[in-house]
């Protein structure tokens, strides 16, 4: 770590760059796409004008920020790895250094648990749940009559959390315009689709809590899937982020809606989420994407998402004030 910080509730530099994004006021955009590698990042990025971003910074801790215009439209795109505690990390630490309303996207790569929905699916959420492995089921002083009584069960499972209505639809109009022709070498000939109004899980591994099996571990999930499946009907894709960024954006309007009447409301705006998930694994027949139909998919999705947030209207007033990115 180089630069000196301060405030040990909410460490930022002299500056008021944070500690672990490391962007400060001006270099991140109201309109943010947030994706788990930096080279779908980078991908996306080439779509700016320019073909190019004009702010570019890839923190010590590995979160990448790249923010350009696309048709002239401010939009940031950060890559912030994997998992629900970077989700934690990348919206506190960007809602600090943007003023005004935010509508964060995330798109990212899932699995599909519909044979309806393969390889060159392309799934706009409406809502999303959380997984979280219950770790005292676990625990070495948890009974046999504690686990097979079902006092204390392996997962926990959230009430489902909505994505922004207008994002959703937004979302899902770019991607039906912009869909691409099938290709004889990709998706086995087959047509890509989008499809939306589907419910997400978000889990906290990729393996024990969306249901694979490891027999060097105790998972306790054999039928995770199909309770999961039993309980929500519109269940089609789990993945690993979704649920926190709707959470957090509802915990942040949240603390907007609760100042009382006539007190002053915070500087900063709301925040509007939306997912775009693409299929790379297709949990009912075990295929899994290549790396050219990751390609096509991020492409498509990726100019799809810019074209999205470009048309999901910001109010000015309620955009950042200071429109340079450097
Ligand atoms: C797991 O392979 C990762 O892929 C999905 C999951 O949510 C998790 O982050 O998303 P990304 O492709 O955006 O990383
Ligand atoms: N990402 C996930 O979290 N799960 C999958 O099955 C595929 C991508």
């Amino acid at each position: 770590m180089k630069e000196v910080l301060s405030n040990a509730n909410f460490p930022q530099d002299a500056q008021g760059r944070t500690y672990h994004v490391a962007t400060r006021a001006s270099q991140v955009a109201n309109r943010i796409i947030t994706v788990g590698d930096s080279v779908r990042a980078r991908r996306i990025a080439e779509c700016f004008d320019g073909g190019k971003p004009i702010f570019e910074h890839m923190s010590q801790r590995n979160f990448l920020t790249l923010t350009g215009t696309y048709k002239g439209c401010p939009i940031s795109v950060v890559a912030i790895g994997m998992g629900f505690s970077v989700v934690d990390f990348f919206v506190r630490e960007c809602r600090a250094v943007v003023e005004g309303e935010m509508i964060i996207v995330r798109l990212g790569s899932c699995g599909s648990l519909r044979p309806d929905y393969g390889i060159g699916t392309v799934v706009v959420p409406k809502t999303s749940i959380g997984i979280s492995r219950n770790y005292d089921y676990f625990h070495p002083a948890t009974t046999a009559q504690e686990r097979s009584s079902g006092a204390i069960e392996p997962y926990t499972v959230t009430k489902p959390l909505d994505c922004d209505d207008e994002v959703h639809d937004k979302l899902l109009a770019a991607l039906a315009a912009k869909q691409p022709k099938a290709e004889a070498s990709l998706f086995n000939g087959e047509s890509v689709k989008a499809v939306g109004n589907t419910t997400n899980a978000s889990a906290d591994s990729f393996y024990g809590s969306q249901g694979r099996t490891d027999p060097s571990f105790l998972d306790a999930n054999a039928n995770l899937i199909d309770v999961l499946q039993q309980r929500y009907r519109e269940l089609s894709t789990l993945e690993m982020e979704t649920f926190v960024l709707n959470h957090l954006a509802a915990s942040a309007n949240a603390a907007i809606d609760s100042v009382p009447a006539g007190q002053p409301v915070p500087q900063k705006g709301r925040i509007r989420t939306g997912a775009v998930q693409m299929i790379f694994a297709n949990r009912t027949n075990s295929a899994f994407i290549s790396p050219d139909e990751c390609h096509k998919l991020e492409v498509w999705a990726g100019e799809s998402v810019l074209e999205a947030l470009r048309n999901v209207d910001i109010p000015k007033e309620r955009l950042h004030p200071n429109g340079v990115w450097d």
